[in-house]
């Protein structure tokens, strides 16, 4: 049997696979199966240590490679990179999603508690099953969201490392002597369970959704080079989340001063642009993609104004909560009502306008679809760990309320898979108030 009819028996496999972790595209039939024999070690691209690549010319009644040794193999691997790959990526399309923002703008944070609540609302709300694709290769995001959500000490405060740009978010890759870091991607599946209105459509709607916790460093100016091509995934992306903090922004700062008690928004002086997160973003797509500088992306940009706790002051809303943009039908399934979600997103707008119309201008001269919505991961503000000497921000789990993280999730997934999420009807109105 060839590889591609063994692999091909009870799926049906896409003609076209890309890689999550290099982006490289190719032929199911070129992709690698990772040897079990413990003899079989050393991979000249993942290390000594790793376990053989090879392509496979035996299989057994299982339809499992078998390595030189006649041991059955399952994992796969990138016939580019040799970094593992799980087997729902060559029967499902990708769905990519970039995450970007400046260091520290909350992107862990934001990306932790965004899955944790996917994993649930997606079913509750829309009768949509959200996994893990490779449990062991989302170990890292597991931990982040077991030590916010599941900490059997409650009461203790916690913190999320900061992402280091060679760190544990990171991959290493040997190309003759070149040694190339890739960020781990983080997969999941997305599929309409059986009381789905579109369920019989499965094969058009599901996905393998690929996220990627980037260092804040890798999206600033200068931070990309070809060893360390970070941010590579951006041009890939049909969705990009844009994450802007408003406590690292003086005029912000300013105006919430006297009403906020967040550490974050005592702090003076600039951490970081973060317009020239969005422009150098832009000018990486543009350069990747080979489009003119004057041609806006048609990929929807939702601009995720973080930390909500610490502005709300600013709004006429206290809470954000999703049955305020979600409307459920008498047998419980949910429809966006995108009316509400643009009259916020109008609001978002004209605030960030006031205090941060950099970013608006960056923002809508990246792409034509430019959403703005209000997040908080933690739902309240973070506290200064004592023991750090005053230098880190901690967070008692059992405080944790996270608020609308899966808002920009529900808007891109209704956006990139028509059918998929529905909407309340009559409420798809052209959304306003852009230039
Ligand atoms: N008030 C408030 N603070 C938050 C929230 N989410 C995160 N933070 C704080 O923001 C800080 C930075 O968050 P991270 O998620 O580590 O930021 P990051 O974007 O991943 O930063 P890098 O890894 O350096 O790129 C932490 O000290 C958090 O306590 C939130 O919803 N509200
Ligand atoms: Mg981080
Ligand atoms: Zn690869």
């Amino acid at each position: 049997m060839s590889q591609s009819s063994a692999m091909a028996v009870g799926s049906a496999l896409r003609s076209e696979v890309m890689c999550p972790h290099c982006w490289h595209r190719f032929a199911p039939h070129q992709i690698l199966w990772v040897s079990v024999h413990p003899e079989l070690r050393g991979d000249p691209r993942v290390g000594e240590d790793a376990q053989q690549r090879f392509l496979p010319s035996r299989f057994d009644v299982q339809c499992r490679a078998l390595d030189v040794r006649g041991e059955p193999c399952t994992e796969l691997a990138c016939p580019n990179c040799h970094l593992t790959l799980p087997r729902s990526l060559l029967e499902l399309k990708p769905l990519l999603v970039s995450i970007l923002g400046a260091p520290g703008s909350g992107k862990s944070y934001y990306l932790a508690t965004s899955v944790w609540r996917l994993r649930q609302t997606l079913s509750e709300y829309f009768r949509i099953q959200f996994a893990d694709a490779d449990p062991t290769a989302n170990q890292v995001l597991i931990d982040y969201e077991e030590k916010l959500f599941l900490n059997p000490t409650p009461d203790q405060p916690v913190m999320l490392p900061k992402t280091e740009k060679d760190g544990q978010l990171y991959e290493s890759v040997r190309f003759d002597d070149r040694v190339v870091w890739f960020p781990k991607p983080f997969l999941f599946t997305i599929r309409p369970q059986p009381e789905h209105p579109n369920a019989a459509y499965l094969k058009h709607l599901a996905r393998v959704l690929c996220l990627y916790d980037n260092a804040g460093e890798h999206f600033l100016p200068g931070g990309e080079t070809p060893n360390s091509p970070g941010t590579a995934h951006l041009s890939q992306s049909e969705g990009l989340l844009f994450l802007f903090d408003p406590t690292q922004h003086p005029r912000f700062r300013e105006a919430c001063q006297e009403k906020s008690q967040d550490p974050q928004m005592q702090e003076h002086g600039w951490a970081h642009r973060q317009d020239h997160v969005l422009s150098e973003a832009a000018k990486r797509i543009r350069a990747r993609s080979n489009l003119p500088e004057s041609q806006k992306l048609d990929k929807p940009l939702v601009v995720v104004v973080t930390k909500f706790d610490a502005w709300s002051s600013l709004t006429e809303w206290n809470r954000l909560e999703l049955d305020q943009l979600i409307h459920r039908s008498s047998l419980g399934l949910g429809a966006i009502h995108l009316k509400k979600l643009d009259e916020v997103s109008h609001a978002v707008r004209s605030l960030l306008n006031e205090y941060a119309r950099e970013v608006v201008v960056a923002a809508e001269a990246l792409s034509k679809d430019v959403l703005y919505v209000p997040v908080s991961a933690l739902g309240g503000a973070p506290e200064v760990l004592e023991q750090s000497g005053g230098q880190a921000l901690g967070v008692r789990p059992k405080n944790i309320r996270p608020m609308w993280v899966e808002v920009p999730f529900f808007y891109l997934l209704y956006r990139c898979i028509p059918g998929l999420l529905p909407r309340v009807k009559g409420t798809d109105k052209k959304r306003s108030g852009r230039s």
